[in-house]
């Protein structure tokens, strides 16, 4: 018990007072261990929660909230640092001394798992674990919608927005009580590149990264750093799932166990896309396993979506049939390419959730195919983006904008570098809300047209979340059909 037995004599201090900041609080408080929980805003926390309710949840803890507390932060034995805290940005890192262990609520909870599993009756939580610039909270969302068909318990955790120290929070709140609350068998990882760097202790069946694609440049610097911090995720597993499109997303151990998936023919036991009598099928091998025209995610992004959940059930030794068999009962997420209403026979789009460059290129390849800028009698794609595009470069925007896009509606932070790298300039429209861009779409849409709200930029500049953002755009679209505009 080196780690559990060693907290009670160390000072901890938790940084941020976000979600993960929380869940760790909830969890050395069920522990009842005395910490100190410092974030550098005024009022971090969000809905009604207060300082008081704070202090009535955690009596052993004390809260600073406004600005760093670097006395504290110099003395600390153990900190838990939210994954949005940038050490370095925040003038923090130069305050830490050298002896303090300094990590995530993820690489915590890895280490606990490992812990827990030495005890009596238990085993660690198997862990799935991937990340990736896209698709993550679909694949890992649909893995445990998999997993939930097959009668498997499995918990998703991680950047999806469920912390995972919850788990043995849990465990220990509910043993007073109840001595049946089990631990999953599973654990279903969404790790963002912040989780990531700061966990090396992941113990996992199989890790993988999608896609790599420019986002989150403004905190980790450049794409070689980014990719490296993505890749980390495989030296923390057995297997590797790669992607044979994305050279990116190769281990960098050559010896490493790997299953790929792509979206041409796979070699043995690879997972892969062919096509026979023009239909398209997911494969396994030499084995066609279903149809894509039977499944409900559209476009090639999501395929390979379905393929990564395929290779994860198949490394965890869930039966591949079953898997399949179960495979279109997922209907995807709100906020990705999430369609909401055909008014005037008029398509409404809601992407909020392509807060970088290659979802937006994903949603607007997805689209190509029915779409023609060119052509009178095919629908036209209208497409409103912008936001605080977090340092990328837009350009490889640049093309299908041309070839695809008919009006690019532009708003937020970076809303004029998008506008800038559209080619016909009578193309741009340059709004001040999101509702000006549904009212500046609708004046310009006809029958059979699509709007798609897929900003490429991630929403803080203007809203709360990317949630936020989409039931704004959703609101806004209802509008117009009460006003029968
Ligand atoms: N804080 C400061 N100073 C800073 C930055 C943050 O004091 O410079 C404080 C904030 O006031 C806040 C706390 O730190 O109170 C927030 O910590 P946080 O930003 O780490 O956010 P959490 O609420 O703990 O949520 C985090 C993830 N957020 C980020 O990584 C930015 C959530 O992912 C995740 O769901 C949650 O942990 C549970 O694991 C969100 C996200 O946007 C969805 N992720 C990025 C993405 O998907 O692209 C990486
Ligand atoms: P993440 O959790 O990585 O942000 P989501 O599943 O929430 O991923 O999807 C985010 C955005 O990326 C959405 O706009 C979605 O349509 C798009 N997307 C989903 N899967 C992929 C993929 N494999 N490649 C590129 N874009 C994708």
């Amino acid at each position: 018990m080196a780690l559990l037995s060693d907290m009670k004599h160390k000072q901890i201090l938790v940084l941020g007072a976000g979600i993960t900041g929380l869940s760790c609080a909830r969890y050395l408080s069920a522990l009842g261990l005395c910490f100190a929980v410092n974030d550098s805003r005024e009022n971090p926390f969000s809905g009604d929660y207060t300082e008081q309710q704070f202090s009535q949840d955690f009596p052993t803890a004390s809260l600073y909230l406004g600005k760093w507390q670097t006395d504290l932060i110099t003395s600390a034995d153990i900190i838990l640092i939210s994954p949005g805290i940038d050490s370095v940005a925040n003038n923090i890192a130069q305050y830490i001394s050298a002896n303090c262990q300094v990590m995530g609520d993820v690489e915590l909870f890895c280490q606990l798992n490992q812990e827990y599993g030495l005890e009596e009756d238990n085993k660690p939580i198997d862990i799935l674990a991937l990340t990736g610039s896209n698709g993550k909270s679909t694949v890992v969302s649909l893995l445990a919608y998999l997993a939930n068909c097959l009668g498997i318990k499995a918990q998703l955790g991680g950047n999806i927005g469920q912390p995972v120290l919850d788990i043995f929070t849990d465990k220990i709140v509910s043993t007073s009580f109840s001595k049946n609350n089990a631990l999953p068998e599973f654990l279903i990882l969404e790790l963002s590149s912040f989780q990531l760097e700061t966990l090396t202790s992941m113990k996992a069946i199989a890790t993988s990264v999608l896609n790599v694609s420019d986002d989150h440049l403004d905190r980790h610097q450049t794409m070689e750093n980014y990719i490296r911090i993505k890749q980390s995720i495989y030296h923390q597993g057995k297997v590797a799932i790669i992607n044979r499109d994305d050279a990116t997303t190769n281990t960098p151990n050559p010896s490493q166990p790997t299953i790929s998936i792509g979206s041409d023919a796979p070699a043995e036991n690879q997972f892969g896309v062919t096509v026979e009598n023009s239909k398209a099928y997911l494969a396994f091998g030499k084995q066609n396993l279903i149809a894509l025209e039977e499944l409900p995610l559209a476009g090639m992004h999501n395929a390979l979506n379905y393929l990564t959940a395929l290779a994860f059930g198949y490394c965890a030794g869930w039966s591949l049939t079953k898997l399949v068999d179960n495979l279109a009962g997922f209907t995807g997420l709100a906020h990705r390419c999430q369609r909401i209403k055909t008014q005037d026979n008029i398509t409404w789009i809601n992407d909020s959730k392509a807060t970088n460059v290659g979802a937006t290129l994903a949603a607007i390849n997805g689209l190509a195919q029915t779409l023609s800028s060119e052509s009178d009698t095919k629908p036209r794609l209208i497409l409103i983006a912008g936001g605080d595009g977090k340092g990328a470069d837009f350009t490889p925007l640049s093309a299908p904008l041309a070839q695809y896009v008919s009006q690019v509606i532009t708003l937020g932070k970076d809303g004029d570098s998008i506008a800038n790298i559209v080619t016909n300039q009578a193309n741009v429209s340059k709004v001040v809300s999101l509702q000006e861009a549904v009212q500046v779409a609708n004046a310009y849409a006809k029958a059979g047209d699509v709007v798609l709200l897929s900003p490429a930029c991630a929403s803080l500049d203007m809203f709360k979340s990317f949630v936020d953002r989409g039931e704004q755009f959703m609101a806004a679209v209802t509008q117009l059909a009460k006003e029968g505009l």
